[in-house]
């Protein structure tokens, strides 16, 4: 085996032993250490950094840290400290990297081979970014239909920033959840994070998230960023990435079991206590059931612990009797909207999007 690769200087505040470093840039929660709460804490709270992590200097003073607002009436720079003034509300999201699952699509696709660690539950403050606007006189134009955020990244010289800027145009509707956050999980938002300041969307893919955000803009086209137009699209198997495809925005149904673990062991015969997540995108998840014996049948399960509302996870918990045998643990998440967790993941280039649920059931022996 592989020697553990350290954390990086950015993220050496973390617990080392909850979390599996990739690269650098890259460092997933261990399903084991999910626990049986609801909130995810940052010291085991995934990271996923496209460009390299700013300097802390840029959270040494974060009062002073600046966003530009442009497709609104009176477009301009407010500072942190401005932001602070202008509304503050509080939403608990589930953050989750499009390739979260990505470990388990059989063709290998070229990122990080995440299982389910890329994801987490998290409870953000800040101000409500509609407030923003409405503050700065409204849209610039009603029909203005992407909502569009920049990270403050500093670019690398000599290449073309379309080529490297992390930038994100969604649907105008997602203004209306969405936060300029400045709080994680009470506490000032980590530069890991994306401190001082980041714009969370609620329901949409991680990569919609921007950190260290400096620019919020309404604009009627989308970014030309190339992370835009041909990174996170559903490529199909066998083609190249392109703006056509679709873009890797609201997140799907999904649950998975995080006790028993798969590298859990075996257990002992008797009472086996399951228990595991479930969330959606935009829609809160109605529903949960697990099976015992790959997904032949299915049994509703109950919900435990408190509801942060349609964009945290829930957790599900069961007690099941089980005799010695081997046994392939499986769990199946409903929404509200009526979408039903499938058995199979979409096939996709980048392996984005898995919420199959056969990809994530977990094999036990009980002796
Ligand atoms: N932002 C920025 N600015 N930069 C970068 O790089 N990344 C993405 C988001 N945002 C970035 C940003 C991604 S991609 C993700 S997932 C997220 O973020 C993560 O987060 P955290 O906090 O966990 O690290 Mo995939 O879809």
């Amino acid at each position: 085996a592989q020697a553990a690769k350290p954390l990086p200087e950015y993220a050496a505040w973390k617990d080392a032993n909850a979390l599996i470093v990739h690269t650098s840039t890259t460092i997933e929660t261990k399903r084991s250490a999910f626990g049986s709460s609801v909130i995810t804490p940052a010291e085991q709270l995934y990271v996923r950094n496209n460009l390299p992590t700013p300097p802390a200097a840029i959270v040494a003073d974060r009062n002073a840290w600046t966003v530009s607002i442009e497709g609104v009436r009176n477009p301009r720079a407010l500072t942190l400290a401005e932001l602070k003034t202008m509304g503050i509300d509080t939403v608990a999201t589930v953050l989750q990297c499009s390739g979260n699952g990505r470990g388990f699509f059989p063709h290998k696709p070229s990122g990080t081979p995440w299982t389910v660690g890329a994801a987490g539950c998290v409870v953000w403050s800040g101000v409500p970014l509609r407030a923003v606007v409405e503050a700065l006189g409204g849209l610039a134009d009603p029909s203005l239909a992407f909502l569009t955020g920049t990270g403050g990244e500093k670019l690398p010289d000599g290449v073309d920033p379309a080529s490297v800027i992390v930038e994100r145009s969604l649907p105008i509707k997602a203004l209306g959840d969405a936060l300029l956050a400045w709080e994680m999980n009470g506490a000032p938002l980590p530069l890991a994070h994306g401190g001082p300041l980041r714009l969370v969307v609620p329901g949409y893919q991680g990569v919609n998230n921007i950190k260290y955000v400096k620019r919020v803009a309404f604009s009627a086209k989308e970014s030309g960023a190339k992370i835009m137009q041909h990174g996170y699209r559903m490529t199909p198997m066998g083609q190249k990435a392109d703006p056509s495809q679709a873009s890797v925005l609201e997140m799907n149904v999904k649950s998975w079991i995080n006790s028993p673990s798969p590298d859990g062991g075996p257990v002992k015969a008797g009472l086996l206590q399951v228990h595991g997540v479930a969330f959606s995108g935009t829609s809160p998840v109605t529903k949960v059931e697990i099976s015992v014996d790959g997904g032949k049948t299915w049994h509703v399960t109950g919900f435990v612990g408190p509801d942060l509302g349609r964009f945290a996870w829930r957790q599900f918990a069961a007690q099941v009797r089980v005799p010695a045998g081997t046994y392939t643990l499986a769990s199946r998440a409903t929404d509200a909207a009526g979408n039903v967790q499938p058995e199979q993941r979409l096939e996709n280039v980048s392996g984005y999007g898995n919420n199959s649920w056969a990809d994530h059931a977990v094999k036990v022996t009980v002796v």
